[in-house]
């Protein structure tokens, strides 16, 4: 009883891990509020999109120092809030306890990761707090984080993308969303699915996946369909532009806004400008070597891709192997170093899954690491993959063109 929200908030904004008894409540208060909202929320402009943050505590507070404090700015986080990054907890934590301040600030859209399958952030609670309470709060948490969000009934916010199953915002509207998430059907499809122009089909995928996907559509006319095909991630679907453009205008909408894919550039826009990706976590698990960006939409529903990278090391620290806090190497872009590897090898948080293979290319004049040189004129070119369940392995000789690269999934 008698939570005092704003001294939370600054707790949160100085990373101080809140107390058992004080993340339970708030996430009850989270809860009643969340309850309150629809599953597709409409905001108002201007307003400004987050994609993935992914438990980078840091390039959040980044996010807010470059394009403004809530409740001073209006903000729609797209999801994906934890897993993978050093501070998962300090980073719910925080977005929480600005929803329950300023409920009409700030719009919580839910992410595949917002669901008890975790990767990350159940080890991370149990490491925090010394028992899996906290985590459970969360996730109970997670079941009412609203589906999408329409801002000015022109652009739908979501996190993954379209279903095959979903035709109207309506018919999100009556899904009964209060539940872990499912492993298909519309709710899931919201969170999983990813945009498939020609360009990126075939190349942003595992290479395992790549193969399935090029078995079902092996010709340059398949990729050109348009329509909804089976995703290579195994949950959602891959849909296309005529899909797309047959969404919009059943729903009198212009244009879809969605995270979920890993941007070099921090973002990118596809079908015409029928739809935006939002990546807001610069140097993906520390190595990525990508740029970020939010999406500020202004109140002629102008779009301006704020781009960022991580935030300067000086301000930046990260845990050590004991959980402890330690001033990190550096994370920056232009030729500083990265996280030891053993450190990072050593954190389970961003242990990515056996058999899932990413590959990332980084820009021209990207992160320069020892042991890993920059093509001519390529940047980094590196490869992650996981070896066993315990270890990533990184090796630096795979390249690609397409700027987009799959999530690190599941
Ligand atoms: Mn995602």
């Amino acid at each position: 009883m008698g939570i005092d929200i704003d001294l939370c908030i600054s707790q949160c904004y100085q990373r101080q891990l809140l107390s058992e008894a004080v993340v339970k409540e708030l996430c009850e208060l989270g809860k009643a509020v969340l309850a309150g909202e629809g599953n597709v929320r409409q905001v108002a402009a201007p307003v400004t999109v987050v994609g993935d943050v992914h438990g980078q505590f840091y390039d959040v507070l980044e996010i807010f120092k470059i394009a403004g404090y809530c409740p001073d700015v209006n903000y729609v986080f797209l999801g994906d809030y934890v897993d993978r990054g050093f501070f998962s907890v300090e980073t719910i934590a925080l977005l929480l306890c600005l929803k329950i301040r300023h409920p009409h600030r700030i719009t919580l859209i839910r992410g595949n990761h917002e669901s008890r399958a975790t990767y990350g952030f159940y080890t991370e609670c149990l490491r925090k707090y010394g028992n899996s309470n906290v985590w459970m709060y969360f996730t109970d948490f997670f079941d009412y984080l609203v589906l999408g969000a329409v801002i000015e009934d022109a652009i739908f916010c979501v996190h993954g993308g379209l279903s095959p199953s979903i035709h109207t915002l309506d018919q999100i509207k009556v899904i009964d969303r209060f539940k872990e998430l499912p492993h298909e059907g519309p709710m899931a499809d919201l969170v999983w699915s990813d945009p498939a122009p020609a360009a990126t089909a075939t190349t942003a995928t595992t290479p395992a996946a790549s193969l399935r996907f090029t078995a079902a559509s092996s010709s340059a006319s398949d990729d050109m369909r348009g329509d909804f095909q089976i995703s290579p991630r195994g949950a959602g679907y891959l849909f296309g532009k005529i899909v797309t453009a047959q969404f919009l205008a059943t729903n009198d909408l212009g244009h879809i806004c969605r995270a979920h894919q890993l941007c070099m550039e921090g973002y990118q826009v596809l079908f015409d400008d029928l739809v935006s990706t939002v990546w807001s976590a610069p140097n993906y698990c520390y190595r990525a070597g990508n740029l970020a960006s939010v999406l500020q939409i202004g109140v002629g529903l102008e779009r301006f891709f704020n781009v960022f990278g991580p935030c300067p090391d000086d301000a930046r620290v990260a845990p050590n192997r004991d959980g402890g806090a330690i001033v990190a190497a550096s994370t920056n872009i232009g030729g500083g170093g990265m996280f030891d590897d053993d450190e990072v090898l050593a954190s389970e948080d961003i242990v990515l899954e056996q058999k899932k293979v990413s590959r990332i290319r980084g820009r021209g004049g990207g992160i320069s690491r020892s042991g890993v040189t920059g093509g001519g004129g390529g940047g980094l070119v590196r490869e992650i993959s996981s070896m066993s369940s315990n270890g990533v392995a990184i090796n630096g000789n795979s390249t690609f063109s397409n700027p987009v690269v799959s999530e690190f999934f599941l």
